[in-house]
């Protein structure tokens, strides 16, 4: 490998090789959507959802939409990474502080480990959508905290450590409805409760992403510099379209972008991301990485219903990145 992941060795990432030439470095799973939409007993959808390595298995946060379509967060457990027991019950939460307001919905959960336990940032009801933050260490006890940011705000993603002694906190302003706008900003704190010094990051600024980007997984630590995968939106005359791609940001100054690949990664082409509640959705919001392979693992929602996994390799992602930019 030329350029190195840095971060933790997972041995048993889910992985498959792929099984056909491919356009794009990432390829799907063969048996997706690995998380089929009525998992639990109370699920419209279970999608835009997150996992991560957690004691030589897996655990996760995942939007699973309500038959009463409530948006809510449960927790989840996976041996393998591609079979997963979601609790039918709904993460409750701990309120280290009983006047932070409980939340009427939660959505596009993300888990970031940092320092010494599971970071939760998912979009919260608070007066209008804005970042909600929370954590766990067990994936038992889940604690719920302040909003990290003012709504209207969208997309929030933390980094996995400190960046020149400050946590960093990816986010999309927005409005109040299906946002028609969209740029990515880096928010910068010393104790995950006081954010500021507010870096503007990126733009749309391919037709594929035209109306609107938001932060995707966790970004992913390279020796080249930070990996993010971004969802963008195109407003087609049929409505939205919801494809990711890739983009390189400076390891020390993360809001400066070295590398920006133009063309999408994975756009919805088939069945299951063509078709379900929100047609012609792929919504990234966890990637796996393991620092020894090189192997990536990415679990997006599919058409706002079902989840699935894609793959890439970091030398061939970073060569189409670097023909691309
Ligand atoms: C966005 C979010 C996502 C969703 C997408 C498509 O605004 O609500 O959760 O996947 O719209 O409906």
């Amino acid at each position: 490998m030329s350029v190195k992941i840095i971060g933790r060795s997972i041995p048993n990432l889910p992985w498959e090789d792929r099984q056909a030439p491919t356009q794009s470095p990432v390829w799907r799973y063969s048996k997706n959507p690995i998380i089929p939409r009525d998992l639990i007993p109370t699920s419209n959808s279970i999608f835009n959802s997150a996992a991560i390595d957690f004691e030589g298995a897996f655990a996760g946060v995942f939007r699973c939409d309500s038959t009463r379509r409530q948006m809510l967060l449960h927790a989840g457990r996976s041996k393998d990474g591609f079979n997963w027991e979601i609790e039918h019950e709904p993460i409750q939460w701990i309120k280290d502080d009983p006047e932070v307001e409980d939340p009427p919905y939660l959505y596009d959960p993300r888990v970031v480990w940092v320092e010494d336990r599971y970071w939760i940032q998912w979009c919260n009801g608070f007066h209008g959508p804005t970042i909600g933050l929370g954590y766990t260490k067990d994936f038992k006890e889940f604690h719920l905290l302040e909003n990290a940011l003012l709504p209207h705000n969208r997309n929030g993603v933390l980094f996995p450590r400190k960046v020149n002694g400050s946590y960093l906190l990816m986010s999309r302003p927005s409005d109040n409805g299906h946002t028609p706008f969209g740029e990515i900003f880096i928010s910068q704190s010393h104790d995950m409760i006081h954010w500021g010094r507010h870096r503007w990051v990126m733009r749309p600024q391919e037709a594929w992403e035209s109306l609107k980007i938001g932060g995707g997984p966790a970004p992913i630590e390279t020796t080249e510099g930070w990996l993010v995968f971004h969802h963008g939106v195109l407003l087609s005359c049929n409505g939205y379209v919801y494809s990711f791609g890739a983009t390189l940001l400076d390891l020390e100054k993360p809001w400066i972008v070295r590398k920006r690949c133009k063309p999408y990664l994975i756009n919805p082409r088939e069945t299951y991301e063509c078709v379900g509640d929100v047609p012609n959705v792929t919504f990234p919001c966890a990637a796996l990485a393991d620092a020894d392979t090189g192997r990536i693992t990415i679990y997006y929602g599919c058409a706002d219903t079902v989840t699935g996994l894609c793959f890439t390799q970091i030398d061939e992602l970073m060569e189409f990145v670097d023909k691309n930019c």
